[in-house]
């Protein structure tokens, strides 16, 4: 993959936060979402790479855009695959909270597991603790490695965990063990890539959320150095098929880092739609001035940029903004 596609994607995920960014606060998820969704899709047509997008905004026959299989860029340059949320967070944006993103990631073709939109369990830890923990020890072992390797004594690590009555049991636990618990309510990429950033305080990310997410994840904690292991977790006889036809033999096995994003030569990006521990939410500033936070990163050399963007809404086309309201 042309390095050059690290800066191009990052584009893309401007354009998807400040479309969505105008929809922040306004109680209208589906709006939020369209308008991401809408503005990703056009930027991805300047894009010189032959995409595939193996994680979207659906199936074919249940999404307009960005649907599974949907061939994008020009059709020139590397044969890739997309995997795509163009607003990870549309609860939050309707509410106005922390944590939205405008994600992707960009992986040789055959690369990134082809998750479907089920639920998944993960554990993520950041570089020193990589390699030292499994999703199948318990959880008061895995507090133990961890803050062995992170030099905290028990009582400051910090586990972050989606609150959900499904965690209810691993937050108990996490707290007779004397660790910390941060809840977050949305937005489990965000959320698990900050296990693996310095100065963030999360030691470990731990729960269940969505399958695609997952994989969108693994490609950025695979950049930083970090570690992740995951678990599928079919619901009905039907998830299961999908699993199975998917190419895993057995749905319910432990899934590496490497199974999520096979290799080196992965791309992920991120812009801020509303500011989290990793990304500043988009800004508008006045005077048709909006500021974005974006952060690119390459697997191969492990790079990680963080690009600024001011951009001049008046030079914009019409998709990155919000027509149907009146200002
Ligand atoms: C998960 C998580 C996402 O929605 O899919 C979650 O991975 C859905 O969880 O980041 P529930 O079914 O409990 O609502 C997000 O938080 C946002 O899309």
């Amino acid at each position: 993959m042309e390095r050059e596609l690290a800066l191009e994607v990052v584009r893309v995920t401007e354009a998807a936060a400040i479309a969505a960014s105008q929809w922040i606060g306004r109680g209208l998820k589906n709006e939020a979402d369209d308008a991401a969704t809408t503005a990703m899709r056009k930027m991805f047509d300047s894009i010189s790479m032959s995409g595939t997008v193996v994680i979207g905004e659906g199936e074919l026959d249940e999404a307009p855009m960005l649907y599974i299989g949907e061939e994008l860029g020009t059709g020139q340059g590397p044969k890739v695959d997309i995997a795509v949320d163009p607003l990870e967070g549309t609860n939050i944006v309707a509410k106005g909270h922390n944590n939205a993103i405008a994600v992707l990631a960009i992986g040789d073709e055959g690369t990134l597991l082809h998750a479907p939109d089920m639920y998944m369990e993960k554990l993520v830890v950041g570089p020193k603790a990589a390699g030292k923990v499994s999703l199948d020890d318990p959880i008061e072992k895995i507090i133990d490695i961890v803050a062995e390797a992170n030099k905290k004594r028990i009582a400051d690590v910090i586990v972050s965990i989606q609150e959900r009555p499904r965690h209810d049991d691993i937050v108990r636990r996490v707290r007779e063990k004397g660790a910390r618990v941060h809840f977050f309510t949305d937005g489990d990429v965000g959320s698990s890539i900050a296990a693996c950033l310095p100065k963030t305080g999360i030691d470990i990310f731990t729960g269940i959320g969505g399958a695609p997410e997952g994989v969108i994840s693994a490609a950025a904690i695979k950049c930083l150095g970090g570690d992740m292991q995951a678990r599928l977790v079919p619901m009905n006889p039907e998830e299961e098929e999908r699993c199975i036809a998917m190419g895993l033999e057995n749905p319910r096995q432990l899934l590496h880092l490497n199974d999520l994003v096979r290799g080196d030569d992965a791309i992920f990006a991120a812009t801020g739609v509303t500011s989290g521990d990793m990304l500043n939410g988009v800004l508008f500033l006045g005077d048709d001035l909006v500021e974005t936070d974006s952060i690119v990163m390459r697997c191969k050399t492990k790079t990680v940029r963080r690009i600024k963007a001011e951009h001049r809404m008046d030079y914009k086309p019409d998709f990155y903004k919000m027509n149907t309201i009146d200002s």
